[in-house]
């Protein structure tokens, strides 16, 4: 059996190592040259622990090739990006060229499963109009799936194999060769339904996180007029066996949870209204975020203030800064005119004009620290080492993730997002 995956990024690349590691001959294909040059010399343009070593071996093995063109397979797998556009709606560009790139080469008997996340009915009215264009029938000389990948960044591997899989068929005996294929390397359990029902669930997993994240927000900022400390209150709810609500923070980043939701807006505009609020509130947190600091530092009478902005990416212990909500709150630092530095342990190149590698630069002259990232480094730095350096002891921890008497105990003003 041969596999032709397109898309070698975050979902493709591991994917197709994963396969090529079970004994599959993958071939693996993405228009990003320098990115297909790249992974043949086994180097990475992405970054994932277990990534490399398993690249080494598929490639070494031989039975991983890469290139920019797709070849004739048994099974196509489309792992490209499906963005949103300035004004929200879903970009369908790469699922479009990624199904056109393949019709040249599938032949009778094929499969094509889509894993990228997609409006539901993608793949029934954008991905089956362009596949007929092969003159096969649909269904029985050509079999199409939707089986969306639910890994989360950093635990791509384990999630992969341990994760259940959702498997959305055309219809049956496409749900089936697409569960065959999978039971390659998942242990989870694989769940058959029909291909819009599957784009449907991929879509609402994401949304129900961005709207749960949106009710924790909304709850910090109340909390912040009643005097109560919202971590504190989330934390004692969740011992409740039915609740389970998830925490507040700086904003919502990533290229999936702050997306997909947009999905179910465009097509049901008048139906989506919690949905939309909740992309609204979240998308709001950067600036309350940037507006906190700001009155902060004039309760203190501190005029020309300095920021140190801490964590750029967009969760933490990652090293992906697209769409991160920090980036949102430097931009609304700007808008006020206040002086920022930004430092963050895992992106190791100097991105931003005032980022700055060393946690001492960072902080020299600093008069409120903005923790926005939950980074492990954040969580264990000493405030004996930090005390001495700065010009004003504050620290404003948005994800409640340092240890704040240990902070107090060494004259630091400690304050917490939604407290
Ligand atoms: N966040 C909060 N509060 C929380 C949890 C997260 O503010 O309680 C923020 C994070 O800081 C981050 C953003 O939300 O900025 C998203 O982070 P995340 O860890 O929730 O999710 P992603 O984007 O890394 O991955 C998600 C996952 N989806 C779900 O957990 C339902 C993953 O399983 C998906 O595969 C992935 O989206 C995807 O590709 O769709």
């Amino acid at each position: 059996k041969k596999i032709c995956v397109i898309g070698l990024g975050y979902i493709g690349l591991p994917t197709s190592v994963m396969f090529a590691n079970h004994g599959i001959q993958v071939h693996g294909v993405d228009i990003n040259e320098k990115a297909v040059k790249m992974i043949q010399q086994k180097q990475l343009h992405i970054e994932e622990p277990g990534l490399q070593e398993r690249l080494n071996k598929a490639i070494d093995s031989g039975k991983f090739t890469v290139s920019t063109q797709p070849e004739e397979a048994d099974v196509f797998i489309i792992a490209v990006p499906s963005p949103i556009n300035e004004d929200k709606t879903a970009n369908l560009d790469y699922v479009r060229a990624a199904t056109k790139s393949i019709v040249p080469y599938v032949r009778k008997g094929n499969l094509v499963v889509l894993e990228s996340t997609v409006p539901p009915r993608t793949v029934e009215d954008v991905m089956i109009p362009i596949l007929r264009e092969a003159d096969l029938e649909i269904g029985t000389e050509l079999f199409v799936s939707h089986s969306p990948e639910r890994v989360i960044p950093g635990r791509i591997f384990e999630e992969l194999v341990n994760n259940d899989r959702i498997v959305g068929g055309i219809n049956e005996e496409s749900g089936r060769l697409t569960a065959e294929l999978y039971k390659t390397f998942v242990k989870g359990k694989i769940h058959i339904t029909d291909a819009t029902t599957a784009e449907m669930v991929k879509v609402i997993e994401n949304t129900y996180r961005d709207v749960n994240i949106a009710f924790a927000n909304e709850l910090a900022k109340i909390s912040e007029k009643i005097g109560v400390d919202v971590w504190e209150a989330i934390r004692l709810a969740n011992f409740h066996p039915r609740v389970n609500i998830h925490l507040p923070g700086p904003g919502v980043g990533g290229h999936c949870i702050a997306v997909d939701p947009w999905f179910l807006v465009e097509l049901q505009p008048e139906l989506a209204k919690i949905v939309n609020l909740a992309r609204q509130t979240n998308d709001s947190m950067p600036e309350y975020t940037a507006l906190k600091i700001k009155q902060i530092l004039e309760n203190e009478n501190i005029h020309h203030g300095r920021v140190a902005v801490f964590g750029l990416a967009f969760k933490g212990n990652v090293d992906d800064m697209r769409e991160s909500p920090s980036l949102e709150v430097i931009h609304h630092l700007e808008k006020l005119g206040i002086d920022y530095t930004a430092y963050d342990p895992h992106i190791k190149e100097n991105k931003l004009a005032r980022q700055t590698q060393q946690i001492e630069e960072a902080v020299a002259r600093a008069d409120i620290i903005a923790i926005l990232t939950d980074h492990n480094e954040f969580k264990t730095l000493r405030p004996e080492k930090i005390a001495p350096l700065v010009r004003t002891k504050i620290i404003l921890d948005t994800k409640n993730c340092i240890d704040r008497n240990e902070w107090k105990k060494h004259g630091f003003h400690v304050l917490v997002l939604g407290d």
